[in-house]
């Protein structure tokens, strides 16, 4: 089948409501991938019942009202959170690209449909996906008109020029005493506000540019529809240097990096071209100085085909950030401190860590990769040493970002001996325990969602998506297909098959995430735009009660998710949560023909 009628199946499986279903989908008891899978993924679906001891449900898969494949569901088996039973019917015998529709019948004598769910099969799934998480980050962008027809029918006016920032008085220094006004146009708003962060843009350039380099060819001929398109640089990287060339701005004149850009108070949900409250740049961290310094390396080395004088440029800016740090070694963000002692008081994100040794790792690490200087060479071993005595590993999130340090050692074994090794060995003990819960217990069958401390703010992507990234560049290390098989079962989760029986990506599924967090959707006439990772469920719900925000009482850790504008805790959307979608999403397809 060419290639043409493959993506056509692919489209008609997203959007075909069968014309032989009995009733339109409806979010009932089944909850799988809603997207649709590659030809030789593993398929399966989670059906909901209604006690334990439901009898194994009779499924039946139709393609054009014809059923081309039956069987029975397993024996019900409790969710391990939720306690709520459930049958999996596994289905991987299905191959041929096309589009279906899984239906749920009482038993296997009655015609009753309980329940159906259309998918597809093709290769390449996630192409669309991971071009429009991607395109997510076009419609992110400060300061310029997005316009059509790059916009795909989001077009808006520019907000927040940023050419008249102000230098807060925890910023302050002899050169730019407090009031100074500085520019510091462009870069991504971080996530729902209009805000940006260093620390988050730090790792989230990290994820995205060793997402690149982990599949240059997949993403080399990626065509985003950016105003960038066409030009020598891949797509992929148009993008990101519209936010690294903003981040650049946020260097002082001695080198230490302001941490973020911001309103003191979060904007109300307005267009972007109506904000016209004043911003500033605020305090100079340690935090900051190393996650831009890092960043600045690697980019220093990812550009080199493309843009030599800027890379130049970030690396004497990567290297001026790292003296800052090792000669201001400590100095936090803490917010509420820092409002006892400055005004305007500042209430938006903090994004606050108070150990920064993971972000000398990190930095050290790049500078080492990028210069192959024997300082840092001395640097990076020391790390290393800390690190390989460290015997919690820990995934990557904002605010540790040790294992990027690890990764990268792993991803370029040639410039070091023994330490890949080591962490290799290091990041598959750390996967076995959730891919053995993925082939026991879970009903989901991903390597997530099978405990209760799995449900926390962002965890759709710290949890789920990284762990999916994690097992990718455990199949790279190895070549062992349980690594690739539970990246996939990772983005099951995600797009379906998961206790709410929401697709958390905006836009995709038969039952998307449609009410996120995010001004720029609310504020706009199209509404929800596209590609847009949703936080997820989190047990702890932070935002109950304040601004209407109401869960179902009793709600358990894994549906403690709320599809509702106000629920800034599990349905907020953000560029660190996006990048880890996209990395997940097109390594799995890369992999595919
Ligand atoms: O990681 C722990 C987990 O081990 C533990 O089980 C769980 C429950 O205690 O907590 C987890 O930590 C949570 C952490 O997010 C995970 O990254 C913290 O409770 C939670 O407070 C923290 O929330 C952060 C949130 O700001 C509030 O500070 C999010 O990480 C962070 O993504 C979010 O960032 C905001 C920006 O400040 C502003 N822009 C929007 C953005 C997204 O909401
Ligand atoms: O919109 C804000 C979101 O970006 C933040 O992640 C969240 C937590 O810091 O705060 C949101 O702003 C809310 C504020 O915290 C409380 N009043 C309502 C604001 C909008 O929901």
């Amino acid at each position: 089948m060419n290639g043409m009628k493959i993506s056509f199946y692919c489209i008609l499986g997203a959007l075909l409501m069968v014309a032989c279903s009995p009733s339109a989908v409806d979010n009932g008891p089944i909850r799988m991938n809603q997207l649709g899978f590659a030809p030789d993924q593993e398929k399966t679906a989670t059906i909901l019942v209604s006690s334990a001891e439901t009898a194994p449900c009779w499924v039946v898969i139709k393609e054009d009202c014809e059923t081309i494949w039956s069987g029975y569901a397993s024996e019900t088996v409790l969710n391990p959170v939720s306690g709520k039973p459930c049958q999996i019917v596994d289905f991987s015998t299905v191959t041929r690209p096309g589009s279906y529709v899984l239906q749920v019948c009482e038993s296997i004598d009655s015609t009753r449909v309980i329940s159906n769910q259309p998918f597809s099969i093709c290769e390449r799934p996630y192409r669309e996906l991971t071009r429009k998480a991607l395109r997510a980050f076009y419609y992110q962008r400060a300061s310029m008109d997005i316009v059509e027809p790059y916009a795909e029918g989001y077009e808006r006016k520019a907000g927040h020029p940023d050419d008249q920032v102000i230098v807060h008085a925890s910023a302050a220094t002899k050169e730019r005493p407090e009031g100074t006004v500085i520019s510091c146009p462009g870069g991504w708003y971080d996530a729902g506000d209009y805000n940006k962060y260093i620390v988050n843009s730090g790792y989230t350039m990290g994820v995205w540019l060793m997402a690149y380099e982990m599949n240059k060819s997949y993403f080399d001929t990626l065509q985003l529809n950016i105003p960038e398109s066409g030009s020598p640089m891949p797509d992929m990287l148009a993008e990101a240097m519209y936010n690294i060339h903003w981040m650049l701005t946020m260097q002082d004149l001695d080198g230490g990096v302001y941490h973020k850009l911001t309103e003191p108070d979060f904007e109300g949900f307005i267009r972007p071209d109506e904000c016209k409250k004043p911003r500033y740049v605020v305090m100079k961290t340690t935090a900051a100085a190393l996650d831009f310094a890092a960043t600045m390396a690697l980019a220093a080395r990812v550009y080199a085909p493309y843009d030599s004088a800027f890379c130049v440029q970030a690396r004497e800016a990567a290297l001026r950030a790292y003296q800052w740090a090792k000669a201001h070694p400590a100095v936090y963000y803490d917010q509420p401190k820092m409002n006892e002692e400055f005004q305007p008081a500042i209430t938006t994100g903090a994004y606050d860590d108070f150990d920064v040794t993971d972000e000398f790792y990190w930095a050290a690490t790049e500078l080492h990769l990028l210069t192959s200087s024997k300082e840092f060479a001395k640097e990076t071993i020391i790390c290393l040493q800390n690190l390989t005595a460290n015997s919690q590993y820990t995934s990557a999130v904002w605010g540790n970002v040790a294992e990027l340090a690890m990764l990268e050692v792993m991803m370029h074994s040639g410039c070091y001996q023994g330490y890949p090794e080591q962490f290799k060995k290091a990041l598959l003990n750390h996967l076995q325990p959730y891919l053995d819960e993925a082939e026991t217990v879970s009903v989901h069958r991903s390597p997530y969602g099978n405990r209760e401390d799995e449900f926390f703010w962002g965890c759709n992507s710290e949890g789920c998506c990284w762990r999916g990234v994690e097992c990718l560049y455990a199949y790279r290390l190895t070549g062992d297909e349980r690594y690739r098989k539970n990246a996939e079962r990772c983005l099951n989760y995600i797009l379906g098959q998961n206790s709410t029986g929401y697709c958390y990506v905006t836009g995709f599924g038969t039952h998307p995430t449609s009410h996120p967090h995010h001004r720029l959707s609310y504020s706009h006439p199209k509404g929800t735009h596209p590609g847009f990772l949703a936080g997820g469920p989190n047990r702890m719900r932070q935002d109950a009660e304040t601004d209407g925000v109401k869960y179902p009482k009793d709600v358990t850790a894994d549906e403690s998710y709320l599809d509702e504008q106000p629920s800034y805790a599990s349905n907020e959307v953000t560029i660190n949560w996006n990048v880890t979608l996209f990395a997940l999403t097109a390594g799995l397809d890369a992999m595919t023909k």
